[in-house]
């Protein structure tokens, strides 16, 4: 977490310098990040083929300092589809932009229009779920471009779309806007056809093959989690983005050489899951005691012991990530000195 934190101390400190400079210096680059919201109107439904699909809507948008901007380049020779090079126009204060290698663009022939390679993938994994698998959206190219106003008082947010067609030489996301996929989308489903009934954890990612230039890479992935039951119901057990299946752990602090009583909340737990914390250093807190105290469709508890082990000195990042089975909850226990 060490790194991610001066991460985001360096982010924050070039946010702050082009808030409090009478304009940004020129020659800083004004990069798009992406974010993903939760995926939302999420349905189960079957098919006139008789198939089981998971229905959902998804929407990416660009709470950067520029706009996501793809330029169609050269055609990929003897391609099928056919395909284009794509570039990121990562945009630059007071200078030219500069061009970025981003991937491909395909032709669809039944839309008649090129969709942007790579965009996004959405997975649905068994958090809960005996005898369940995971499965895989198949939807990989999309049209790129501003749909929905999410925050138009981000610095550069223009107050109507910009890039609005699916265009064959330039496709974007303007800063402040997202682009929307309604659930009733082609290629908006997931197949859960023949898995078992369960919770699971529905992820949505941009960008997973790192092709487009963002000033965050650390936030493209959000989840969430669903009670799924055949034939047709869905409940949404957790809608806040997070992609843990650990939500809580409480009290979430206890000083050096102290022993503390715990609660863990979270989904999917089961007996016999490890519980351990990772990620920090200086003296790591120990558990034992592990008590799966309620196991139910919905909030699991676990109860367990905590103690630091007595020590002289305290570690330079005393916050550690818990971990409870295969899901972790980042920064979720503080050592005090
Ligand atoms: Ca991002
Ligand atoms: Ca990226
Ligand atoms: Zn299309």
């Amino acid at each position: 977490m060490k790194a991610s934190w001066m991460r985001d101390a360096a982010l924050a400190a070039a946010a702050a310098c082009l808030a409090s400079g009478a304009l940004a210096q020129t020659g800083v680059t004004m990069p798009p990040n992406l974010i993903p919201l939760p995926a939302s109107n999420i349905s189960l439904v079957t098919d006139g083929a008789g198939q089981t699909l998971l229905r959902l809507a998804t929407t990416g948008w660009n709470a950067g300092t520029g706009p996501l901007e793809l330029v169609a380049g050269e055609v990929v020779t003897g391609s099928d589809p056919p395909k284009q090079k794509v570039y990121q126009r990562v945009y630059v204060n007071g200078g030219a932009p500069v061009l970025s290698y981003a991937g491909s663009f395909t032709y669809h022939a039944g839309h008649n229009h090129i969709h942007f390679d790579d965009y996004a993938t959405y997975s649905l994994q068994p958090v809960n779920a005996p005898g369940g698998s995971e499965r895989l959206g198949t939807k990989t190219t999309f049209c790129v471009m501003d749909t929905t106003k999410i925050n138009g008082s981000l610095p550069g947010a223009p107050s109507s779309a910009v890039y609005t067609t699916c265009g064959n030489q330039i496709q974007g996301i303007s800063v402040g806007w997202g682009d929307t996929y309604g659930a009733h989308l082609a290629g908006q489903e997931i197949d859960f056809t023949d898995n078992a009934d369960g919770v699971y954890r529905l992820r949505i990612e941009l960008d997973p093959k790192k092709l487009i230039v963002e000033s965050n890479e650390n936030d493209n992935v959000s989840c969430v989690l669903l009670n799924i039951r055949k034939p047709s119901s869905v409940t949404v057990l957790d809608a806040s983005g997070s992609c843990s299946a650990v939500t809580s752990i409480s009290p979430n602090a206890a000083r050096i050489g102290q022993t503390v009583q715990v609660t863990i909340s979270g989904y999917g737990f089961a007996q016999g899951m490890a519980v351990s914390f990772e990620g920090g250093n200086g003296p790591r807190p120990e558990v034992s005691n592990v008590v799966l105290a309620s196991d139910s469709d919905t909030v699991d508890l676990i109860t367990a012991t905590v103690t630091v082990p007595a020590k002289r000195k305290g570690g330079r990042d005393p916050v550690w990530n818990l971990r409870v089975g295969t899901s972790v909850l980042p920064d979720a226990f503080t050592v005090q000195p």
